[in-house]
């Protein structure tokens, strides 16, 4: 149930042992709201762990803070009293985690996906926040908490990789603001940077140049699509991880509006990403095919499905959206 941030934290003070859980392919803004959490309920002098049921693309490490969160085995026996979930809009995105959970939902929720339904007890969610760092970040200092150089710098790579380094629609005053209050703090943002966008391997380079070459361009320019199939991760001894800032290269294009990357992996799955330019909502298209996300970046994951048969259905349902602007 949506209840005021104050009241989520005030349930949050008489929590003993804590849980927060991400969501499967995290984020940095998952991995960092996860993180953070927890060493805030540590400071206070609980009991907190965090759990992400994935793994964990291996660049976020160099990020204080990041090692500290564990996966599904590592918790089964830790007996917590109070479980929070972070950046998951809906219960599915928390993946095996959920086996975890008492009575399969969590106690509290925080969240800022527009397609949020409330699954938790005591659920906070607003799509005005740009990234679930900022809202974990006013949950800190609802409470009080000093801010240490390491947590100041995991708490802002959440707010900096959701907002596109500050570049993205939902890079507001508020943003800046908590920016410039953790960098205060100690958080080094050249760092993150560097951590996040200067990590590519000559193998992904080449899975980029593969996907370059899927690219179509229709509606005049304003819908661009591209594709990496299981056949190419293989070729360039590559992952799905490595295909990560793909679908912002695709965005890049002038003119293009809405922009959406295919990506088949494993073989019998394919995972969809959609970003917009400027007006349309994605999330809509999205959520067609069960996903979900904000208004200019989305997702969705559909199993036992055909490449082409997933790009044709997908492509034709952008087409249809977009006619509506
Ligand atoms: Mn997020």
């Amino acid at each position: 149930m949506l209840r005021p941030l104050s009241e989520v934290v005030e349930r949050m003070k008489s929590a003993k042992k804590v849980l927060v859980i991400g969501h499967i392919k995290p984020d940095g803004d998952d991995i960092s709201s996860v993180a953070t959490l927890v060493s805030i309920m540590r400071k206070l002098g609980k009991d907190a762990e965090g759990c992400i049921a994935d793994n964990i693309p291996w660049f976020y490490k160099e990020i204080p803070g990041v090692s500290l969160i564990k996966n599904v085995e590592d918790l089964r026996d830790y007996e917590y009293d109070t479980s929070i979930t972070v950046d998951a809009s809906e219960i599915s995105r928390i993946g095996d985690s959920v086996e975890l959970l008492k009575n399969g939902k969590p106690d509290m929720t925080l969240d800022h996906h527009k397609t949020n339904v409330g699954f938790g007890e005591y659920d906070f969610y607003d799509s005005n926040y740009a990234a679930t760092a900022v809202i974990v970040y006013e949950v800190g200092k609802m409470l009080g908490i000093e801010y240490t150089p390491e947590l100041a710098e995991i708490n802002l790579l959440g707010i900096a990789t959701d907002t596109g380094f500050f570049k993205y629609s939902n890079t507001d005053q508020k943003v800046f603001k908590y920016a410039a209050e953790l960098v205060g703090a100690g958080a080094n943002i050249q760092h993150i940077a560097s951590a996040v966008l200067e990590h590519k391997t000559l193998n992904e380079i080449k899975l980029q140049s593969e996907m370059i070459n899927t690219l179509k361009v229709e509606e005049d320019g304003k819908l661009a699509w591209a594709y990496v199939s299981s056949d190419m991760f293989k070729r360039n001894n590559c992952t799905d991880e490595d295909a990560g800032g793909f679908v912002s290269e695709i965005r890049a294009l002038y003119g293009v509006e809405i922009a959406i990357l295919f990506i088949e992996w494993p073989e019998n799955q394919v995972n969809v990403s959609f970003r917009s330019k400027n007006y349309v909502d994605v999330s809509e298209i999205a959520l067609a095919f069960g996903g979900g996300g904000h208004e200019r970046a989305s997702g969705c994951s559909c199993k036992g499905v055909k490449l082409e048969d997933m790009i044709e259905k997908v492509v034709s349902k952008a087409k249809e959206v977009l006619k509506k602007y």
